[in-house]
């Protein structure tokens, strides 16, 4: 069982390699580390995933659910805006829901204003960067921490 999932949808395997002027110079495995650090720093066990295709991505999800999956950070990619099917397994496994973006798509083209995934997530986390993750990173702990005290 792990306690936090970290997940990421197409072409987030590319971070650090390609248009660092929108997504940064840090790779997605220097993102996973940093995670790690974190999560272990807080007595958590993270496990994560990317995977450019959806059906993976949604068999994960299944796969966590099974195993007990306390919560779920995800940047969906640019399934974002157009995965109705992915949305339902976020809904169909109850798994709480953290929506990180590295840039802000408020401020982008407007097919990327709307998300399927900002009204079933306990929260959203877009603009920063790396940093998202970080911040996402930390709400999950704290998000933890909480539903564990509310259960004693
Ligand atoms: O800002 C984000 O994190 C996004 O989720 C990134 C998606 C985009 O479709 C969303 O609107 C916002 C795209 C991910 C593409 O990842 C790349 C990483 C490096 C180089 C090129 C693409």
């Amino acid at each position: 069982m792990s306690d936090v999932l970290l997940m990421n949808g197409p072409n987030l395997n590319l971070l650090g390699q390609r248009e660092p002027e929108i997504y940064g110079q840090t790779s997605l495995e220097e993102i996973e580390v940093m995670l790690q650090e974190m999560a272990q720093g807080a007595g958590l066990q993270l496990e994560t995933f990317q995977s450019n295709h959806e059906g993976q991505l949604i068999d994960r999800l299944h796969s966590a659910a099974q195993t007990g999956t306390r919560l779920v950070i995800c940047n969906p990619g640019a399934y974002t805006h157009t995965s109705i099917a992915l949305r339902d397994a976020f809904l169909a496994v109850e798994i709480p829901l953290i929506e990180v973006h590295i840039s802000n798509p408020h401020e982008r083209e407007s097919f990327r204003h709307h998300s399927y995934f900002s009204d079933i997530a306990s929260g959203v986390i877009s603009g920063f960067g790396v940093m998202s993750y970080q911040l996402a990173m930390a709400a999950a702990i704290s998000f933890l921490d909480d539903s564990a005290q509310t259960s004693e």
